[in-house]
């Protein structure tokens, strides 16, 4: 039986701490390299802030497996035990382009179920978490519970790369939403589209492709916010696979399932 408690108050410390470092890093020259692709950018930022958690929870939590973005952690094949999905930083283009709109993105799930979310917007001092069960917060400030929005009222977070070329469905449909809403917002760190769907400031948000450190720690935080998390086709997320990703005000997400994703 895992002391959740004890755990929340050690993260929350890591994260102030691991915060404080990256932001003492804006005046340090930084190195970046390509992964995948010319625009897929990695820093010594990045790998450090994960190497920083991965030591400490080798220390205190030996039994724990690790799933990081920088891949330092485990090789994680399965849902078993506690397991701690981490981005260390998610983000990284605007982290590099623009030093603002990036988090550290956690979530800790035990048997493949949510227990705790951690998503830390660290220029703003803005660290949104959930308990399984007790809700979301957003610093000391309690989440009210999500309303339903209508859609000729929602702000949805969407890529406009998605409305450029997707091959994951009809194109139509998405530009008809984005037709239809009040506005379409494009954030760059789908960690803090995700805490803006708990926190209201968007109503929605739509993406084709996120990898569990991704949505790992903001689809607990949007559920214990009362909002609904799923793939675009209304099926539940593959904790260990890459999803893409709908997440809504209750309502909403109904709303804009039936009318505009199916
Ligand atoms: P990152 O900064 O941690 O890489 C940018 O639109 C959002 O998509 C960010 O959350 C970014 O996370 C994520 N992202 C970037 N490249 C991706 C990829 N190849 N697959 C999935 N998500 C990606
Ligand atoms: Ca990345
Ligand atoms: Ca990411
Ligand atoms: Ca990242």
């Amino acid at each position: 039986m895992e002391n959740w408690s004890g755990i929340d108050e050690t993260v929350k410390r890591w994260i102030g701490e691991a915060g404080e470092n990256i932001r003492a890093s804006f005046t340090h020259s930084l190195s970046i390299q390509s992964k995948s692709n010319p625009n897929d950018l990695v820093t010594n930022v990045d790998e450090e802030t994960e190497r920083f958690f991965i030591e400490r929870i080798r220390t205190s939590f030996p039994s724990h497996r690790i799933l990081g973005e920088e891949g330092q952690g485990d090789d994680v094949q399965s849902l078993d035990g506690v397991i701690w999905i981490i981005d260390p930083i998610d983000g990284t283009m605007n982290f590099v382009h623009q030093q603002r709109n990036f988090a550290i993105s956690i979530g800790i799930y035990e048997d493949g179920i949510g227990q705790l979310g951690y998503i830390y917007d660290i220029v703003h001092d803005e660290l949104y978490h959930a308990k399984k069960g007790q809700g979301a917060w957003m610093n000391d400030v309690k989440l009210d519970p999500l309303d339903p929005v209508p859609v000729e009222q929602a702000i949805v977070g969407i890529n406009s790369t998605w409305l450029i070329q997707n091959r994951h469905f009809d194109q139509e449909k998405l530009i008809q939403l984005a037709n239809d809403v009040r506005g379409t917002r494009s954030y760059g760190s789908a960690a803090l589209e995700l805490a803006y769907v708990a926190s209201g400031r968007l109503s929605a948000y739509i993406t084709m492709r996120n990898a569990p450190w991704d949505f790992a720690g903001g689809k607990m935080i949007v559920e214990e916010a009362g909002g609904v998390v799923s793939k675009i086709t209304g099926d539940d997320i593959d904790m260990l696979s890459v999803n893409p990703v709908f997440a809504a005000a209750p309502g909403l997400h109904e709303d804009i399932l039936n009318n505009y994703l199916k």
